[in-house]
């Protein structure tokens, strides 16, 4: 069975606030309108993709914004037209922070440790603290909600909730793991950031991972540090410059602050590990993280695997020969490559791995899941009619504190949720 990915569904208020230090996307792009139904509908051409390539699809939904609850602990008082008023005047990063889609990137939503690593033969899901980030660190309550309903079979799952905050966890993002095949047992790679009087946060703390392991049951797992100079660079999570699947891992020279370490490990513990590595040489670092080729979703088809890049690997000349010449090579792992435009998520630093949880599952857990999580291209469809009647079609940074706009986000979650068949208590949510 191959593995299950769970996309995030982009939310009527994506929008470029800046919010994230280090995400260099996401602050060169700060203040600009963004385009909340192109961006929702480039999540879901990507989701359907992914259907017509025969991987199991999935969703989580976006989270319910504006987070007015954040503006009222934050001591915005009033009706909810005073209160977007009020922060728009005196804390505009805070209103943007409360209406940010962030949970979109469901590669931050939690860790996944599938059953055949788990001391209990569970699937072990941790959802992640995100503690870095002001405006990501609201998403946990609401994305474990939605874990607990999605995976609350005990019997084959079991839902985690995060680690304290002072250890900050960005959850798969900073994860890999490397196997002979999705069911057998694999080696977890847990990537820490460590960027002392840097420019840039490490997001993820070496805490957090170990911790992670340890309530999963981990045993077989390998932790390593981020390269500094990749944080530096832009590379605000591990999957900016490495992703793996089964034994191979896709990645930039400079990804691992201990390359030579950690890629012997690698070679020692993981039968038949095969690197698909970019010499900095070749492809520069800022190139690899412009174009965030690594970012790619490498997935498991019945035969062979298949890299899903975003349009931009494709326009940087020196990322683009250097996959020519790996895919030329006979005996590399890649048997398609397929192009997306995610732009609208590209601009806020989020790729084809940041959008998506990969949930590797033994196919009686996979029946357990409750299927309103599920996709197939009829609920791919209604989901596009939805989008289209309720999204907006652009916002700018004024638009978020005009109370019509909030109206209509809300509008937008509620008939989501309607069509979904989901109740709002569900999700721990007033109706
Ligand atoms: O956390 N961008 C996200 C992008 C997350 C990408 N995820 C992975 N690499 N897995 C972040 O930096 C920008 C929001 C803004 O600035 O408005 C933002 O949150």
């Amino acid at each position: 069975m191959p593995e299950l990915n769970l996309d995030g569904l982009v939310g009527p208020t994506h929008n470029y606030a800046g919010l994230s230090l280090g995400n260099l996307a996401a602050t060169s792009n700060a203040g600009q309108e963004s385009a909340p139904r192109k961006a929702a509908l480039q999540g879901l051409a990507k989701m359907r993709l992914l259907v017509s390539l025969g991987v199991p699809q999935g969703l989580l939904l976006p989270h319910r914004r504006p987070n007015t609850g954040l503006l009222r602990a934050m001591g915005f008082g009033g009706i909810d037209a005073e209160v977007a008023a009020a922060a728009a005047r005196e804390d505009a990063p805070l209103l943007a922070a409360a209406c940010s889609a962030s949970a979109m990137w469901t590669a931050n939503a939690a860790t996944v440790s599938p059953a055949a690593d788990t001391a209990d033969g569970r699937t072990h899901l941790t959802v992640a603290n995100l503690a870095t980030m002001a405006h990501r660190a609201q998403e946990w309550p609401e994305t474990l909600a939605q874990l607990r309903l999605a995976f609350a079979d005990r019997r084959f799952f079991a839902v985690h909730g995060p680690v304290p905050p002072a250890f900050g966890d960005e959850g798969a993002a900073n994860h890999m793991r490397l196997c002979s095949g999705h069911e057998a047992p694999g080696l977890e790679v847990f990537v820490h950031g460590e960027n002392r009087g840097g420019r840039f946060p490490a997001r993820q703390h070496p805490r957090a991972s170990q911790a992670v392991a340890r309530k999963h049951g981990v045993d077989m797992a390998l932790f390593t540090a981020q390269a500094a100079r990749a944080i530096e660079a832009g590379a605000f999570h591990n999957d900016v410059v490495a992703v793996a699947n089964e034994t191979v891992l896709f990645a930039h020279e400079a990804a691992f602050e201990n390359r030579t370490e950690t890629l012997e490990a690698l070679a020692a513990r993981v039968p038949g590990f095969t690197l698909v590595e970019a010499p900095e040489a070749e492809v520069p670092l800022a190139d690899a993280i412009a174009s965030y080729v690594f970012n790619a979703a490498l997935v498991s088809l019945g035969e062979g695997m298949a890299l899903i890049l975003p349009a931009e690997a494709r326009e940087t000349p020196s990322v683009s020969g250097w996959l020519d010449r790996v895919v030329a090579d006979p005996g590399n792992p890649i048997g398609q490559i397929h192009v997306l435009d995610l732009r609208e998520s590209m601009r806020n630093g989020g790729g084809p791995a940041c959008l998506r949880l990969r949930v590797a599952l033994p196919e009686e857990a996979h029946a357990a899941i409750d299927p309103r999580f599920l996709l197939d291209d009829a609920r791919l469809d209604r989901l596009e009619r939805l989008v289209e009647r309720y999204w907006p079609e652009r916002i700018a940074p004024s638009d978020l504190s005009v109370p019509q706009f909030w109206a209509d986000t809300a509008d937008a979650h509620a008939a989501l949720l309607a069509q979904l068949g989901i109740a709002p208590e569900e999700l721990g949510l007033p109706g």
